[in-house]
């Protein structure tokens, strides 16, 4: 992939992309496209929906007949967590499947409740390590008969899955027999971890093994790990086999790390898979927030499958208030941040801060306190902050340290899951900005680039298996929860449409500018300057609302726009001062719009925003949409009309500039996160700053070139005004002018005639 995001001040800036529509996915699991003033929602939808539908053929390709594999080779078998994720994914659309990929998992749960890590299917055996010959799980009384299981577990989601196919079924009345099935099952689960995990009664249990809290070679276990001295000559002989599946073994844990996952399981196989045996002697006992937090999280649903089905609630609620306890007040580290785990052979945190540290949000553990001092760790340089550009969120582990990879599967990369849970933590606890940040992220990764199973944290490009099940499963269900939000931000804006239903003149009214007219423009220009100066931050593209609306800056700016009433527009002259006047005439009228109609996430809580928002100049009203598609585009159509913006008398057209210059698309900014970074445009140097703007734009994020694939991602800047740059070819002579990367440049050449567009979701948040 060529042309991603540079670390160069010039490309700073990456935009979250995602779809513009308000339309909701209807209960009958289809996509349906939509209209919509500020955006064309109807190819959106249609992206959504295309990707849904290859989410969901990965999932059936990798099915394996009751039970779905997490990818098609490297994992040939099923997965403890992943089945629970993958569940949830199958509930918007196959509950069938989704029940009966959790009572699968479940036949093989062992005597003493166990859910194991992995079911191996006897079809495939032979393709993985460590297998059951290698397990040696027989040996336990506890080991389900006629399954072939490992000898550990993983972090149990799966009450939470349950939950969640009841509630997204469409008939939950039919789910009811399902769930008081698997509701024994899964108090036993919970009923083992706190029995045989909890030697003293603490509330948090502990894992034995790092594959047991499924973040196999996160940098945390490197302590913990670095006690086991292996002995060659006593290490029972294996062969690795997940190197053979075409990634790179850079991305993959080393052989170090092998040899003591395996000294683990050679212990747990020599101790019969006693518990208590198993405690006395094993080197790596760690109570891990992640699997306390998804456990303590898991009680809360399990709680409601209770009350569901007429059984107490009450042992699984003590459990949450217990692990909730505990987790708040053993496991915080105050001068992190952060949540550690802790370590019990030694007796000690172990600090080393990764994405697992957070996940207390998830299950509400986090008092409001610490979370306030958690999100300040989350939203930092560390794990990618709000706006930051160049990274997406969350890597897995903090991009400051040392040990940080962006490249090496728990070392660094973005993975779905985690992120899935730490966005619905964030939302939790009222961090929305945050949540719907990473909610974007989620989607645009796997749009991009591909159902991977885990992303590069700066670049976003996909590693390890492709088609994984946990990704494009949990792609479906944020694809539903993002329409479900959508719901609620249209009944806002249905809610301001009431309040705002007319045109709005934002220059109106009593006060009158003495500046003499013949000075107005060049005041208004300064006090334009005077905004960008201590409210812009160009760099991000992000305006401080809240400081500009109580300025004196603001102040005099509106004062000065009462000129405008009278201001004659003849003194305009020079195509320069033309120019640089309306360009920032339009980008200040949308600040003054979106302050004076107290906009506080999108503008599309406005209907018809750049409509009626007016300022009145020299006798005439002039619209932002008049100012762009009337004076800047030369009367051109608006994407949105089939005709010109002003008609053929319309007097204002003595004032359209031509020819249309389509670097202004690069320069007029809508205040969403997908239009162009803003900035103030001096008439004596206005060309070279388009020039450095379409540059600049044309190498961020929104222009990704993608050889391998065939296509180019384009913003949907170039699909509104395509006609502006002479159609597509004029598109890609435009790209093929202003990319700096000669690879990209080099395959647009080559490859113009067959080449394919596909435009990234345009993000109508506000740029703040
Ligand atoms: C990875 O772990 C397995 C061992 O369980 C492996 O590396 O072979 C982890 O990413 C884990 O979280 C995941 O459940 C499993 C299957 O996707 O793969």
């Amino acid at each position: 992939m060529l042309n991603v995001v540079r670390k160069t001040t010039l490309f700073q800036r990456r935009k979250v992309l995602l779809p513009e529509t308000s339309e909701t996915i209807s209960k009958a699991r289809t996509l349906r496209p939509c209209g919509g003033r500020e955006g064309q929602g109807g190819s959106m939808s249609r992206i959504f929906a295309n990707h849904v539908e290859k989410a969901k053929q990965i999932l059936d390709e990798n099915w394996m007949g009751s039970s779905t594999k997490p990818a098609p080779a490297l994992y040939p078998h099923q997965w403890n967590w992943d089945s629970g994720f993958i569940a949830i994914g199958r509930s918007h659309y196959d509950t069938s499947r989704a029940t009966l990929e959790i009572e699968t998992l479940f036949d093989a749960q062992w005597r003493n409740g166990m859910v194991p890590q992995i079911v191996f299917n006897p079809d495939t055996l032979g393709r993985y390590f460590p297998e059951p010959d290698f397990w040696q799980t027989e040996q336990s009384p506890n080991a389900p008969p006629g399954k072939l299981t490992s000898g550990i577990t993983m972090p149990p989601i799966h009450a939470v899955a349950v939950e969640r196919i009841y509630r997204n079924a469409r008939r939950p009345g039919t789910v009811l027999s399902f769930l008081e099935r698997i509701y024994p099952k899964l108090l036993a689960l919970h009923d083992y971890l706190y029995r045989e995990r909890d030697p003293n009664q603490e509330g948090l249990v502990y894992i034995r093994h790092p594959w047991e809290s499924g973040i196999d070679n996160s940098p945390t276990w490197d302590v913990p790990l670095r006690r086991i001295k292996v002995d060659r000559a006593t290490l029972p002989p294996y062969q690795r086999k997940d190197l053979g599946h075409g990634i790179d073994p850079k991305m993959r844990p080393k052989d170090r790390d092998y040899d003591r996952y395996v000294s683990l399981v050679d212990l747990f196989r020599r101790c019969g898979y006693d518990e208590a045996r198993i405690r006395e002697s094993c080197p790596f006992l760690v109570q891990d927030p992640l699997f306390n937090s998804v456990l303590c999280r898991a009680n809360e649903s399990l709680a409601e499958i209770a009350r569901l089905i007429g059984e107490s609630p009450d042992q699984a609620l003590s459990w949450v208030e217990k692990t909730r306890a505990a987790i708040r007040r053993k496991l915080w580290q105050p001068e992190n941040d952060i949540f550690d785990c802790y370590d019990l052979v030694a007796g000690t945190p172990i600090e080393v801060e990764s994405a697992a540290g957070f996940l207390p949000l998830f299950a509400g553990a986090a008092s409001k306190e610490q979370a306030k001092h958690l999100y300040q760790r989350l939203d930092s340089a560390s794990f990618c902050a709000l706006h930051q550009g160049n990274c997406f969120t969350v890597p897995n582990y903090d991009t400051q340290r040392d040990g940080f990879d962006r490249t090496n599967y728990w070392r660094g990369p973005v993975w779905i899951n985690i992120n899935w849970m730490l966005a619905h933590g964030l939302r939790r606890y009222g961090y929305t900005l945050k949540a719907d940040s990473l909610q974007k992220d989620l989607l645009q990764l796997p749009i991009r680039f591909g159902f991977h199973e885990y992303f590069d944290s700066f670049d976003g490009t996909g590693y390890g298996s492709d088609n994984f099940g946990w990704t494009a499963a949990l792609f479906i269900d944020l694809v539903h929860e993002f329409y479900e939000t959508e719901k609620v931000s249209s009944r806002i804006a249905a809610k301001a449409r009431g309040l705002f239903a007319s045109d709005l003149v934002l220059n109106s009214g009593d006060k009158t500018c003495e500046v003499p007219s013949g000075e107005l423009a060049g005041a208004l220009m300064r006090s334009i300057k005077a905004l960008r100066d201590a409210f812009y931050d160009t760099s991000r593209g992000l305006v401080d609302y809240h400081r500009l609306r109580k300025s004196d800056e603001y102040q005099r700016y509106r004062f000065l726009t009462s000129g405008l009433r009278d201001f004659d527009l003849r003194r305009l002259v020079g195509r320069r001062h033309k120019l640089a006047f309306w360009v920032n005439l339009y980008n200040t009228i949308v600040v003054d719009g979106i302050v004076s109609l107290a906009i506080k996430r999108s503008i599309r809580e406005s209907p018809d925003f750049f409509g009626r928002l007016k300022y009145a100049i020299g006798g005439h009203l002039f619209s932002a949409d008049d100012i762009e598609h009337g004076i800047l585009r030369g009367n051109a159509r608006p994407w949105f009309h089939v005709l010109r913006q002003f008609g053929p008398r319309d007097p204002r057209k003595a004032w359209i500039l031509q020819p249309l210059d389509p670097r202004i698309h690069f320069a007029l900014v809508c205040g969403s996160r997908s239009c162009a970074p803003i900035e103030y445009y001096d008439a004596a140097t206005i060309y070279d700053q388009l020039e450095a703007a379409a540059r600049s734009f044309v190498n961020s994020s929104e222009a990704v070139v993608l050889p391998e694939k065939g296509k180019v991602l384009l913003s949907e800047i170039f699909h509104w005004y395509e006609a502006d740059f002479g159609g597509k070819r004029g598109v890609l002579d435009f790209l093929y002018d202003y990319l700096v990367d000669e690879g990209a440049r080099q395959f647009i050449r080559d490859k113009a005639e067959t080449l394919r567009f596909e435009y990234i979701y345009y993000d109508w948040n506000l740029n703040r």
